[in-house]
């Protein structure tokens, strides 16, 4: 692989315990988002997805379902599949954990990571969380022993396991972190983690004993790899080794929930294997109803797909990268969404194209010169998208983009453009929208691709004139 051409950008694989939800969804979008940013900018970008199957809750759903456990994670696997499929994610490759290269790439790290001394074997007694996939200490859980996030009383367990060594690894990784100063975003999020990191590491249970399901410890067919040990080397194994070293993740997205996972444990674990470690771990909030995280163990769920149908993929994608300000919860309603869709979508960007669009089909125009008033929106426009790009502020992003959009219906009322009798008057004025219109379909193409494809294949120029192709409406009102 070329590491000079090249983004390399991952989604956490998801459970497969139950189907997607805008929860899912949004991590996904923010991930297409940056790997769209990427590509329109021509670099070469791997972009995985996929699924975490070896799950004991996977276990569980599927005996739930009646169904055989294989039979199971297939068909969830597709749905899980199809469901970015038709959002339109830009996904390069998708990772089953069930997938002969996974189970050999997991194999690989284990004996690593054995080889550098840093597992072995021990009793271990502890509170198992299902929910988390995770053990808990005591004073993690509410009043009445309940797991505060799922809700359900967490399982003791008493096992022989094998062992992460994690506790020798706490020195590095502040050192790690003391470099990086951007290892984990939002800034206050790193600090959680630095803070956790400085009070100390403790050694972790990285195996647990063989039931009907999960990766075998290689030379132990009694002990199966622990989920998070298998699922985190997921992203090692859409590259393989090899393209790991030359060019490791530059970019994972999750949400909250699993970055302890992702800037403490998975980076002690490259470092134990020998292998280089990500660029950045990046951080949204929950997305909550009615201020409770939306999740599947808890049964208040929307379905991406459901509003997809409604509102369009682009409609999705604008509510959740708009309302949602980067590393904050953010509270979903369908009152909200529609009120966006509406305000920004139909009554904002659509009625400009569209008035744009239905002036210049009446005119024969030529590429001209921008005027100033123009040539400054568009730079003001283009600077603060890159600026704020950098820092995944996608609402304020957009925010910036819509500036552009009201100067431009301002402008065409305005000057009543609709209404310049004077023909060079009227063409400059013209010019100047349709670049405008042209530059903002641009500058969306991370956010809403198929809109910005829509508005880019009405303008075509041919030999300096232009032609125009007026789409249908691009977002319909809704009710
Ligand atoms: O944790 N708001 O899988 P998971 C925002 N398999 N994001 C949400 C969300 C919500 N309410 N609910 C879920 C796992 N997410 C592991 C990951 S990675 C090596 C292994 C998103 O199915 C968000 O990205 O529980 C969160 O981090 C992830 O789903 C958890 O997915």
């Amino acid at each position: 692989m070329d590491s000079h051409n090249e983004f390399f950008i991952t989604t956490p694989i998801y459970y497969v315990n139950d189907k997607p939800h805008i929860g899912h969804a949004y991590s996904t979008i923010v991930a297409d988002t940056l790997a769209r940013w990427r590509e329109v900018r021509g670099e070469r970008v791997v972009f995985t997805t996929g699924v975490d199957e070896n799950a004991q809750k996977t276990v569980d759903a599927a005996k739930k379902n009646g169904e055989e456990i294989h039979a199971y994670v297939d068909r969830m696997a597709d749905i899980w599949n199809s469901t970015w499929a038709k959002l339109g994610i830009s996904n390069t490759d998708f990772i089953r954990t069930t997938e002969e290269r996974h189970i050999e790439t997991v194999r690989d790290i284990w004996g690593r990571m054995e080889a550098a001394g840093d597992i072995y074997k021990g009793q271990y007694q502890g509170l198992y969380c299902k929910g988390h996939e995770a053990f808990m200490k005591e004073d993690e859980l509410t009043p009445d022993g309940l797991c505060p996030e799922h809700k359900t009383a967490p399982e003791l367990v008493t096992e022989e396991n094998y062992f992460f060594r994690l506790s020798n690894y706490q020195q590095k990784l502040l050192e790690f972190y003391e470099a990086h100063g951007d290892f984990v975003a939002p800034a206050h999020r790193f600090n959680e983690v630095r803070a956790f990191v400085e009070n100390g590491l403790e050694d972790i249970s990285f195996s647990r004993e063989k039931k009907e399901w999960g990766i075998p410890v290689p030379n132990d067919p009694n002990q199966v790899i622990y989920v998070w040990a298998d699922a985190l080397v997921n992203y090692i194994t859409a590259v393989g080794v090899e393209g790991w070293e030359e060019h490791p993740a530059d970019i994972h997205v999750m949400a909250k929930d699993i970055v302890r996972f992702h800037a403490v444990i998975w980076p002690a674990m490259l470092m134990s294997a020998g292998l280089p470690l990500p660029g950045q771990v990046i951080s949204t909030g929950f997305l909550t109803i009615d201020g409770t995280k939306m999740s599947k163990s808890l049964g208040n769920v929307v379905d991406p797909l459901d509003l997809a149908t409604r509102y369009g993929a682009d409609g999705l994608r604008y509510f959740l990268l708009r309302e949602v300000s980067f590393g904050d919860d953010g509270d979903f309603s369908e009152e909200k969404m529609k009120e966006r869709y509406n305000a920004d979508l139909a009554n904002g960007l659509g009625n400009f194209a569209a008035r744009v669009l239905t002036l210049a089909e009446k005119e024969k125009l030529h590429f001209g010169k921008l005027d100033a008033e123009f040539e400054t929106i568009l730079k003001d426009m283009k600077r603060a998208v890159q600026e704020k790009m950098t820092v995944f502020k996608f609402s304020d992003v957009l925010a910036a983009i819509w500036i552009a959009i009201s100067f431009g219906d301002r402008y065409v009322n305005e000057k009543k453009v609709w209404e310049i009798k004077d023909a060079a008057a009227r063409t400059q004025a013209l010019f100047n929208l349709v670049s405008l219109l042209d530059t903002i379909a641009a500058m969306l193409a991370p956010f809403l691709p198929e809109t910005s494809k829509k508005i880019t294949a009405a303008l075509e120029w041919k030999n300096d004139v232009l032609h125009v192709k007026k789409p249908d409406i691009l977002f319909p009102r809704i009710k």
